[in-house]
């Protein structure tokens, strides 16, 4: 009888993730990791990382600033986590008043400044979490800019009542990519 029990929902866990691999993912071949990048950025930066946790299998956002002080924009093309299966870059865009989410390919950093990624504006999505990741713990995050070149930064993990404002992932009826 436990055994029946134990197994029904070891097989509804797995067919909620891959319901959500599908939703989120218009194609699979989106979320392959990117080569290891050569080597780190001498310019571009990110700080100030953040995750906001929510449940799996819905996914969580993630938030931070990135700088450039080089003399060139940067464009930021993926991102990567040991404690995630997929990281996606997203952008929430407003129109007549609906917010919604949509996958960006670039990203573009400008020069001299920045640029920060926040509710209601790009942000990471993160899909498929690491078993046992918790509010407190730290993400390791590695992003792939255009050129070829990477950089790295420390998220922490942050329940999901952390500024539960507009264009984040996990509030009612923003499920939807
Ligand atoms: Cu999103």
């Amino acid at each position: 009888m436990k055994k029946t029990l134990t197994r029904t929902l070891g097989i509804s866990a797995g067919l909620l993730l891959a319901a959500s691999a599908w939703g989120h993912g218009q194609q699979p071949a989106h979320g392959a990791p990117a080569a290891t990048p050569a080597k780190t950025s001498a310019t571009v930066t990110a700080s100030d990382c953040w995750i906001r946790l929510i449940p799996a299998p819905a996914p969580s956002g993630g938030f931070f600033v990135a700088h450039n002080t080089g003399a060139e924009d940067a464009v930021l093309t993926g991102a990567h986590s040991p404690d995630y299966g997929m990281v996606m870059l997203h952008e929430t865009t407003e129109s007549g008043g609906m917010s919604k989410m949509a996958m960006v390919h670039q990203v573009n950093i400008p020069a001299g400044k920045g640029l920060v990624f926040k509710p209601g504006s790009y942000h990471l999505m993160l899909e498929q979490p690491r078993e046992g990741l918790k509010v407190g713990d730290s993400v390791r995050v590695d992003f792939t800019l255009a050129n070829g070149e990477g950089f790295s930064t420390t998220c922490e993990v942050k329940s999901p009542k952390a500024m539960s404002g507009a264009g984040g992932h996990g509030a009612a009826g923003q499920m939807k990519h």
